[in-house]
């Protein structure tokens, strides 16, 4: 700041009192009688001449210092627009790389259908749009445990991960539905650090989280972090978001795939396998048995009776005894590569994968033991039921498909004969 005198007075007054000093020491020249005013008149001169000399080149210093400041101030704003502008620039590849990457994401998430390789892929595109991360963590949602589960993550393999289900931010993502950036966790407010564990377990500071949603359904989560602070800019979390509204959209059109493929293989009433669907896998699972030498096994389930029961308590309560046998023979059979099938009205087949003779006859037992102690309870009635099962193996009981279904067919029929209620095989 510039001491700036009273310009406008000084302006004034200054030609006013030299034009009098001026006018006077003329009148004195004009009426000089001696030379004593003579001298007086120009030293009056020569002092008016210096004083106005002097206050020329102090009011141009003035005018040229507050010029020159002016100058400096407009350098200063120049200069800090080139280097806002060199940062731009600076970014403009890395804005334009994100761009076309984020493009090319588009493309290939567009194609896929199956789960487990779109988070392969989410986990895999993030990496690469984001190389200043340390951890990223990628969560599904269970909506009937109302809960998210750690499905995929991207570490150094020493990173332990203990918050499988999440953490306050995660949780904090999940109620809002929105993005969360935390430039440095000790600093941020709405959350105690020392309860987040990528603080105190991994030293994390920054994080970026963005929901996997469509609406407000809720798919799941993606969580960037960093140890270092303010890793994460607005435009990261910006990104972040656009590429998890693809994934949620993919995803969820993965589900819509799955249970349209669920419904063409599955029994409404029972929920288990249809027919078709049990002679593909009986296939596969022959020429993998026969080329691997290992056991694989049939067993066929007919209901005891069942017109029976259909009369005397009616078709609802036949409905009722079916679906319990299916929940018996899921509970008993349980491992999914065993294919428990409807195979008509109330008669089943289980296929059974790689377990042994002693192993498949127990289980077979247990189905049988099960239905016989089960008592359903249907307004007031109670009915009771049994099962009637015939085991056939490969390959002592046959070859082919066929032969193995007449085989087993045999066997349950025996079964049958032998009074029911019991397990048969060669
Ligand atoms: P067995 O002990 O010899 O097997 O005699 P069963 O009465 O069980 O066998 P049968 O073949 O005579 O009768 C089968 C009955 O199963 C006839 C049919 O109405 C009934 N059924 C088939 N599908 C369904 C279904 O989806 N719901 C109900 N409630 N009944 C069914
Ligand atoms: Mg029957
Ligand atoms: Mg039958």
């Amino acid at each position: 700041m510039i001491l700036q005198p009273n310009i406008q007075l000084y302006n004034f007054l200054t030609p006013t009192v030299l034009f009098f000093l001026f006018a006077t020491s003329l009148t004195l020249l004009a009426t000089a009688k001696n030379n004593f005013y003579i001298y007086l008149s120009f030293s009056i001169v020569a002092g008016i001449l210096f004083v106005f000399f002097h206050t020329l080149k102090r009011d141009t210093r003035i005018r040229l210092v507050s010029e020159s400041e002016l100058l400096q101030e407009r350098i200063n704003i120049i200069s800090k627009s080139i280097e806002q502008k060199k940062k731009l620039l600076n970014t403009l590849p890395l804005k334009y790389q994100r761009v076309s990457s984020l493009f090319e994401v588009t493309q290939k998430l567009i194609e896929l259908v199956e789960p487990e390789k779109i988070f392969d892929f989410l986990i895999k595109t993030l990496a690469n749009l984001f190389p200043q991360v340390d951890n990223i963590l990628l969560f599904n949602f269970d909506k009937e445990a109302d809960s998210l589960y750690l499905v995929r993550s991207h570490k150094e393999k020493s990173v332990v991960i203990e918050e499988k289900t999440g953490d306050a931010l995660d949780k904090w993502v999940l109620q809002q539905n929105r993005s969360l950036l935390v430039e440095d966790i000790t600093k941020d407010f709405r959350f105690d650090y020392n309860r987040v564990s990528a603080y105190t377990m991994r030293s994390v500071s920054s994080f970026v989280l963005s929901p996997l949603s469509i609406e407000y359904r809720f798919l799941g989560m993606a969580r960037l972090e960093a140890k270092l602070p303010s890793q994460f800019s607005l435009e990261d979390s910006r990104i972040l978001r656009n590429v998890c509204d693809l994934g949620a959209v993919v995803m969820e059109r993965a589900k819509l795939f799955k249970r349209a493929q669920d419904l063409a293989i599955t029994d409404p009433l029972t929920n288990l396998y249809v027919k078709d669907y049990f002679f593909q896998k009986l296939k596969s699972y022959l020429n993998r048995s026969s080329a691997k030498k290992s056991p694989l096994s049939i067993v066929m389930l007919d209901i005891d009776d069942f017109k029976k029961i259909n009369d005397f308590y009616g078709h609802m309560v036949g409905d009722t005894v079916l679906r319990k046998l299916a929940k018996i023979m899921s509970s008993v059979v349980g491992k999914t590569e065993n294919i428990i099938t409807r195979f008509g009205g109330e008669e089943f087949i289980i296929l059974f994968d790689k377990l042994s003779r002693e192993e498949v006859l127990d289980k077979a037992e247990e189905i049988r033991k099960t239905a016989e102690n089960t008592l359903i309870s249907f307004r007031r009635q109670k009915v009771k039921f049994t099962v009637s099962l015939g085991v056939a193996f490969y390959p002592d009981d046959g070859k082919t498909a066929l032969e193995l279904i007449n085989k087993v067919d045999v066997l349950m029929y025996k079964a049958k004969k032998k009074g029911k209620n019991r397990v048969c095989s060669s």
